[in-house]
């Protein structure tokens, strides 16, 4: 953005002292030359990573005025913090970055701040010492994503008179230390202070992987069958966590089987929601492409923008869901 001003503010004074630059400048300026984006994804681990890569993709495309840098970081923070630092060499307008995890931003967010280039943070949520290393932030409110779960599976247990027994479950939680992560486990271990008659028999990491939640779940089922809820914390670590579980001779639905929450609400969860075997999918949207499009617009416009965005998200149980409603999506 300084730098686009600038090429502006040059270009004019250029045309003033007739000098040969000014031609130049002003061509660049009146053609609108690109607007030059370098984007940090955190990799391909899900459906929902696919769907905000392609979200990305779309909006910050050619025909809408972009220049588009992208750089997958195969789900690690140093692979993210290189292509950041080589953007700031290519001299981008803009840096958008989705970080694997909430902390370890600073250092190379201040050199962006050095170099000028404004930074947009999406998807997952930062930590950082100061606010102003990045310009606006577009994501998800992952505490109440998992507030929304708890809440529904609080009504559920007191609707199926389950308020007393001991409720036995399981998290497979997401990335360690993402905002998603943090979030998403933060709402669930609220609800079990409030519910003495919940308890949590297994806590590990399935990374945001139908992979690896099917291995944390094939662990924890080799130590105990006896699970009344399994807590997914996205779509792909629930249909592991269901591969498993099905070998292992257990049943997935909510009314005679293993009560299975999930996050994302990708079609393919949602099929899985449908046939009853995942209880509820709390949408996590990853079409954020339009609003990061409409915050880069506004900025070079020397609009006012919001710093943080957070998108509309809604959920889905077994007991509602159509074929119609799934048929609608746009991932
Ligand atoms: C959430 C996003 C998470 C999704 C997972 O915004 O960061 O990462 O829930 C994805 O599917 O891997």
């Amino acid at each position: 953005m300084k730098k686009r001003l600038i090429v502006i503010a040059a270009c004019i004074a250029a045309l003033f002292c007739g000098c040969e630059k000014a031609e130049q400048l002003n061509a660049d300026v009146i053609e609108g030359k690109p607007i030059v984006v370098g984007f940090s994804q955190v990799g391909s681990e899900s459906e929902w990573r696919v769907a905000n890569t392609e979200s990305m993709k779309e909006a910050l495309s050619e025909e809408n005025g972009y220049e588009l840098i992208f750089d997958d970081a195969r789900n690690k923070q140093e692979n993210q913090i290189r292509a950041i630092r080589t953007f700031i060499q290519q001299d981008v307008d803009y840096i958008v970055f989705s970080p694997r995890v909430e902390t370890g931003w600073n250092s190379i967010l201040q050199e962006a701040k050095e170099a000028g280039i404004p930074v947009i943070v999406i998807d997952r949520d930062i930590k950082t010492v100061d606010e102003d290393l990045y310009t606006a932030y577009i994501g998800s409110n992952f505490r109440e994503e998992g507030e929304k779960a708890v809440r529904w599976l609080e009504d559920l247990l007191e609707s199926q008179g389950r308020t007393e027994e001991i409720i036995r479950i399981v998290d497979i939680q997401g990335t360690i230390e993402s905002s998603a992560q943090v979030g998403r486990t933060a709402a669930l271990e609220q609800a079990l202070l409030r519910n003495p008659n919940w308890e949590m028999i297994a806590q590990e990491c399935g990374d945001f992987t139908r992979a690896k939640a099917y291995e944390v779940m094939g662990e924890i089922l080799n130590r105990t069958k006896d699970i009344d809820v399994v807590y997914c914390e996205n779509d792909g670590e629930a249909l592991g966590a269901i591969d498993a579980m099905e070998e292992a001779g257990l049943k997935c639905n909510p009314n005679d089987g293993v009560i299975v929450i999930s996050f994302d609400a990708t079609r393919l969860g949602l099929m899985y929601c449908l046939g009853g075997k995942i209880a509820l999918n709390v949408e996590c949207n990853p079409l954020q492409g339009p609003y990061v499009d409409d915050l880069i617009k506004r900025i070079e416009r020397g609009e006012t923008i919001e710093r943080k965005k957070y998108i509309d998200e809604t959920q889905f149980d077994c007991f509602t869901i159509t074929q119609d409603m799934i048929d609608q999506r746009d991932y």
